[in-house]
């Protein structure tokens, strides 16, 4: 099994709220088709949809005030709507996706993943379904409620489902030791070991994102990689990488293990 994470910046510009990008969505679904991979999990990001409204109430906090509540229920809305847009575009292309609301289904305790229903995402998959989830508000035992990453369901998903690889599609080549928009001579890292501590030092958080960009991306990847779960990030922005990537060949990127 597969777990495929479609990041925020890939299936919406992030330099407009509330834009999909409606023809990369439907290319992805076209090569997931081609792929024919049967068994697989998918998860999407916020991108200009949940981010900006979380950092404008200050979600990734927890609870402070009541007029965060406001921030709570746009954010809902807004992953709802992103949601209904990948899943129209999917079931388009005939996969057979079935949301699953993170709001509804998964608990956190001080920001991470306390309690989930696991068993509603094996039953749609043994349907032979493809369940889709995404980074979304969940309720929280300590916090009230808290910003919970698509990343973080990943994670939990493939070391639960014991999956055989993670693929983290993205905007970008892979991790890169510095910013290659802002500095020359970046150098793709085409490795990362789970034993390789420091390397997260180097990398930093890319702004407005309120769930820690690829530094968080890379901080779960890493813990998964410590558990037996390789993964894979790669640019799904170049047409044809997903489809390689989820058939096993060979793509530029970086693999974490
Ligand atoms: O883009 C964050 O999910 P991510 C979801 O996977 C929200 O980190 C609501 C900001």
């Amino acid at each position: 099994m597969i777990i495929l994470k479609l990041g925020g910046s890939l299936i919406t510009d992030k330099s407009k709220q509330f834009a999909v990008r409606e023809d990369v969505l439907e290319r992805l679904a076209e090569e997931i088709k081609e792929s024919s991979k049967e068994e697989l999990i998918i998860v999407h990001g916020g991108g200009s949809f949940g981010h900006p409204i979380a950092s404008k109430y200050n979600l990734q906090e927890g609870f402070k005030n009541k007029e965060q509540i406001d921030g709570v229920v746009e954010t809902r809305r807004a992953m709802n709507e992103l949601s209904r847009s990948v899943i129209n575009a999917f079931h388009e292309h005939k996969l057979p996706v079935v949301a699953i609301q993170p709001s509804a289904n998964i608990t956190c305790k001080a920001g991470r993943i306390d309690d989930i229903d696991t068993g509603v995402i094996k039953k749609f998959l043994e349907l032979g379904t493809i369940p889709v989830l995404f980074g979304d508000v969940v309720l929280d035992k300590e916090l009230g409620f808290c910003i919970l990453s698509g990343d973080q369901i990943v994670t939990f998903l493939a070391e639960n489902f014991k999956a055989d690889k993670v693929i983290l599609a993205a905007d970008v080549d892979g991790v890169y030791d510095k910013n290659p928009q802002k500095f020359d001579g970046a150098k793709l890292i085409t490795e990362i070991k789970s034993t390789d501590d420091g390397i997260l030092d180097t990398l930093k958080t890319r702004d407005g994102d309120v769930t820690g960009g690829i530094k968080g991306k890379i901080e779960e990847l890493v813990l998964l990689a410590k558990k037996g779960v390789p993964s894979q990030v790669i640019n799904a922005m170049e047409p044809g990488r997903l489809k390689k990537a989820l058939r096993g060949e060979e793509v530029i990127g970086t693999v974490v293990r």
